[in-house]
């Protein structure tokens, strides 16, 4: 985790360049003067001593009657939603504090939850391990002296000991990998041996030296040098917009291309899309009220002692939003991209600019429709703008890249790129000796064997499709035979999804199965109600057994589609809390047997990608790129993007036609 030291080193010395102007909105993220004022009441409250850090500020969203109700000019409420980690006492607080009145509105103790990793603590527990006696002795086993060469991961701890639980500690779990010069330590893991710390009162509590598995040395870095000779760089390939980019930006309010919707980071969840509307020939129709990644859980299936307790819930227990990189363009993003800063708060309660946390860009993306008339030979064609935002986090050693994309046809896509260092595994062999080395993984460079492991995205969709009323259908299409002499016929068998519980379900290939989320009170020319169809693309189940406590942790994934009733503060499907969790808590808990037809309900689409490792994706892997779409599905009644001008060139500037 070095480069996070280096990459919040770099962030804390910048000087706040442009602090956001006076909040207009009830769900701009909170600003700098805002958290200072949240910061100030809870220390004059008492609330704040030395040894409280903060693990969470972030903007108390206003429920969203009130915020549907805003109009520009209005009173903007604005509250805080603070978590409060008393190390001194081992304790956990929440507070809401009104920044706008300046005072503390809620403070109430949380008790047997853990916040996810501080930043902080993902630097102290390295030197607490390096200074510890059993660890020195399990790396000068391995013939390694010079501990500075060690780089030392901190993990939450997954799968708790009995004795853990029962003392209620915070802790925390630390890999070993030996980077001596390389760029890539995690080519060289330290197999076998974990530290476990008590990270509240800063003692290792525990060192586990399974037998060494010697470290070994093999051309495994990813910098030019390491990777020479490099073959010859591409032709240059222009991406310019010499008018400028398309769409526009007014504080957090984004327009383009008949979309208008309001964005904010936030440090755990990242780029949040906010009041999502589509303008339809004037009128400003509601889409979506907030679409956010929601939680992520990245299960390992490698059953070593020392790798079945790790589990990444990446945005409970790390925060992605905050792992946030500063994005390059010409790299991360396009030339033609805008980036955008964004304020967080660190442990201490103070607010920090992430210079480029977040890109915003419009990119082709092929033929958006076409029709050349044979007879005639009039070609009309559209070529497809999108408008693409997102970010990048680096969680350890993978990388994750999470873009919203909106189409000009009225999509809404999300796309999700894996990249990054696969974890590795250590191993004596050099060569696939025996079936069993392969047995739950596979092996990518000589002694290193990359287990298999699955990534668990879950995203909530608070759909509005015109207004708040809106019902889930689920569409699964069967044959019909029975129609017709020649047995071809088939057809789409609708399911209102009545309630909370009706709405507890899975992917269907043999049904194609979709889910249409509809206002049924709303309806175009044909009389057929306006909606938007979740179309799912990629998707897994769990192969963890059910009684895993891990897996009792995300019980989300029990259904890769869930609908509740929209509840203020129902934001986070494994809970607030996954991080040492008992497990039971977010969506298994709030879908219960409410109605949600016609109500204004909440979406939640889990999917996953089930990595089986290759040696093609070592030592760093090619982006796999996953997601999913959201299809507008009777909510224009026609292509929505009839009225965009032909791309094509006037026919006589055209090349001669291929016949
Ligand atoms: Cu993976």
């Amino acid at each position: 985790m070095k480069f996070l030291a280096i990459l919040l080193g770099l962030a804390t010395t910048l000087s706040l360049a442009s602090p956001l102007s006076a909040q207009e909105h009830p769900l701009d993220p909170l600003t700098q003067p805002e958290i200072e004022t949240a910061v100030a009441v809870l220390k004059r409250e008492g609330k704040l001593d030395d040894k409280a850090r903060l693990p969470t500020m972030v903007l108390d969203e206003p429920p969203k009657a009130q915020v549907l109700a805003f109009k520009p000019g209005d009173p903007v409420p604005r509250q805080a939603f603070v978590v409060i980690l008393d190390r001194s006492q081992s304790k956990v607080y929440e507070a809401v504090v009104d920044v706008a009145a300046g005072k503390l509105v809620s403070y109430k103790q949380v008790p047997g939850v853990q916040p996810g990793i501080l930043v902080d603590e993902f630097v102290f527990p390295q030197d607490l391990v390096r200074a510890d006696a059993r660890w020195q002795a399990a790396m000068k086993k391995r013939g390694i002296t010079n501990f500075s060469d060690v780089q030392i991961d901190v993990w939450a701890p997954g799968i708790l000991s009995q004795a853990e639980v029962a003392e209620g500690r915070r802790i925390c779990r630390c890999l070993s990998f030996y980077r001596g010069g390389a760029t890539n330590p995690y080519a060289r893991p330290i197999e076998g041996v974990i530290a476990t710390v008590d990270m509240n009162n800063e003692k290792v509590l525990e060192v586990i030296d399974l037998g060494v598995v010697p470290v070994v040395d093999h051309p495994s870095d990813f910098d030019e040098k390491s990777n020479a000779p490099l073959r010859e760089a591409p032709k240059a390939l222009s991406i310019t917009q010499p008018q400028g980019e398309s769409f526009t930006i007014k504080g957090n309010q984004i327009s383009w291309q008949n979309w208008q919707f309001r964005v904010g980071m936030d440090p755990r969840e990242g780029l949040v899309m906010h009041d999502l509307r589509y303008n339809d020939k004037g009128k400003l129709r509601p889409v979506a009220y907030r679409l956010s990644l929601a939680e992520m859980v990245v299960p390992y299936g490698d059953p070593a002692e020392n790798w079945t307790w790790r589990n990444a819930f990446d945005l409970g227990e790390y925060g992605v939003g905050r792992l946030a990189n500063s994005l390059v363009k010409g790299a991360d993003l396009p030339p033609n991209a805008v980036t955008r800063d964004s304020v967080f708060v660190d442990d201490y309660g103070k607010a920090y600019v992430q210079p480029a946390a977040y890109g915003i860009y419009e990119r082709d993306a092929g033929i958006l429709w076409k029709h050349f008339d044979f007879d005639s030979g009039h070609d009309e064609t559209r070529r497809a703008r999108e408008l693409v935002l997102g970010f990048v986090a680096t969680v350890g050693n993978y990388d994750y890249a999470f873009w919203w994309i909106l189409g000009q046809d009225g999509s809404i896509s999300v796309e999700g790129e894996l990249t990054g260092i696969m974890l590795a595994k250590g191993v004596k062999q050099a060569t696939v000796t025996d079936s069993a080395l392969e047995k739950t993984g596979r092996m990518v460079a000589p002694h290193i064997v990359a287990p298999n492991h699955q990534h668990f995205f879950g995203y909530r969709l608070d759909m509005d499709i015109d207004g708040t009323g809106n019902t889930v259908v689920e569409l699964n299409n069967q044959s019909l035979s029975e129609l017709g002499q020649r047995k071809n016929a088939f057809g789409v068998v609708p399911t209102v999804l009545a309630t909370e519980q009706d709405a507890r379900r899975d992917m269907n290939f043999a049904s194609a199965r979709k889910w249409n989320v509809i206002n049924p009170t709303s309806k175009n020319a044909y009389d057929t109600p306006h909606g938007y169809l979740l179309v799912p693309k990629e998707n897994a189940i769990p192969y963890m057994d059910a009684n895993n406590p891990i897996r009792q942790r995300a019980r989300f994934l029990d259904h890769h589609l869930w609908v509740t009733r929209y509840v203020p503060g129902e934001l986070h499907p494994a809970g607030l809390y996954p991080n040492q969790g008992r497990g039971g808590e977010g969506l298994p808990r709030w879908s219960g047997t409410e109605s949600i037809d016609n109500q204004d309900v909440v979406i939640w689409y889990n999917f996953g990608v089930t990595h089986n490792p290759r040696p093609e994706e070592w030592p760093v892997m090619p982006h796999h790129k996953t997601g999913f779409t959201i299809l507008p599905n009777g909510f224009f009644g026609r292509n929505p993007a009839m009225d965009l001008p032909n791309s094509a060139p006037p026919p006589a500037d055209r090349p001669p036609a291929g016949k």
